[in-house]
């Protein structure tokens, strides 16, 4: 049985179908498959993961995907990449699979992500309440411990979008991955969030945009192989490519800058998915297949790319 069976990826899944599909996925392939649980969620969700590796000790790649509760596109083409990494009959895409260990959580941020299916499409911080206000919610990509609420682009005000918690790690979402990393950290040679939308390819820093890391010309002539990969498929979508600051806006305490500057992750990016804005964080199903065959090709490249470093 194909994994892909019952999920076509021409809409958008819901958590609990999510949930179903993975379980079906890790049945379907034991040997090379390990399902995990990185932690609990505030409402007490499990927030899952799957390592894909078929050669112990391969180099390590981390995926996170769906921190931001309204990026349904995120999801959607993680669950389609794992389908990828392992039914593919594609020569290139088994040796990408085969020859790095996966790590991939297609929901991370499952309260949020729960509560745009039943109430608000549009939101995106984490669903814990706060302790000095009626607002809800921590935006995780804030609540890193790293320049935590340093240089703006974080708020300290509950009922703002990019607020950063009451302090670092205040959201059990972010702790879980937190810790997972630290523990792992020495098989992680890429981090990759997944976001959306802009097209962009973004490296740190995002705490200032006054510095730039030690490797920022590596970072740049890797996101410049996805950014080439991607145009040359027949869709020509154009991903620019910069660090976060430089040229979106400076933000600090989001996944890829801690895993850079914290955890030693020195291939470290967010990708800001499809599309310009058009349709925005409410992009049509029919986009979540060119989508995701544009990250596969573009991980293909960067990967490719990372290793002529
Ligand atoms: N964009 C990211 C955000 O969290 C980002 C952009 C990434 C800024 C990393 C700074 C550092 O705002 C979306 N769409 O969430
Ligand atoms: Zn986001």
């Amino acid at each position: 049985t194909r994994a892909d069976a019952t999920f076509g990826w021409t809409r958008y899944h819901n958590l609990t179908e999510i949930d179903a599909w993975l379980d079906t996925v890790l049945a379907n392939y034991p040997e090379v498959t390990m399902g995990f649980v990185l932690g609990q969620s505030y409402e007490g969700r499990d927030i899952r993961g799957i390592r894909i590796s078929y050669k112990w000790g391969n180099p390590g790649v981390f995926i996170e995907s769906n921190i931001h509760a309204r990026e349904w596109i995120t999801s959607a083409t993680a669950t389609w990449l794992i389908n990828e990494l392992l039914t593919s009959k594609d020569e290139s895409v088994r040796e990408l699979a085969e020859s790095h260990d996966w790590y991939i959580i297609p929901v991370l941020n499952v309260d949020g992500f729960v509560y745009t299916h039943e109430t608000d499409r549009l939101w995106r911080k984490t669903r814990q309440p706060s302790l000095i206000s009626d607002c809800v919610g921590v935006d995780p990509n804030r609540n890193f411990d790293s320049h935590w609420m340093e240089n703006g682009g974080a708020s300290s005000d509950p009922c703002d979008e990019t607020y950063a918690g009451p302090h670092p790690l205040s959201e059990p979402e972010v702790k879980a991955l937190s810790d997972f990393i630290s523990i792992l950290k020495h098989k992680m040679n890429v981090m990759l969030a997944f976001h959306s939308y802009s097209q962009l390819l973004l490296s740190p820093y995002g705490h200032t945009a006054e510095e730039f890391p030690d490797n920022y010309n590596d970072l740049m002539q890797v996101a410049k192989a996805y950014s080439d990969a991607v145009h040359g498929l027949p869709y020509g979508t154009i991903y620019k490519y910069g660090s976060s600051a430089g040229i979106l806006y400076p933000a600090s305490g989001a996944t890829n800058d801690w895993a850079y500057n914290e955890k030693d992750i020195k291939i470290s990016y967010t990708i800001e998915f499809r599309d310009t804005g058009n349709f925005g964080f409410v992009l049509p199903a029919a986009f979540i297949k060119p989508n995701a065959e544009e990250t596969l090709i573009g991980i293909m490249a960067l990967l490719a790319e990372s290793k002529r470093l």
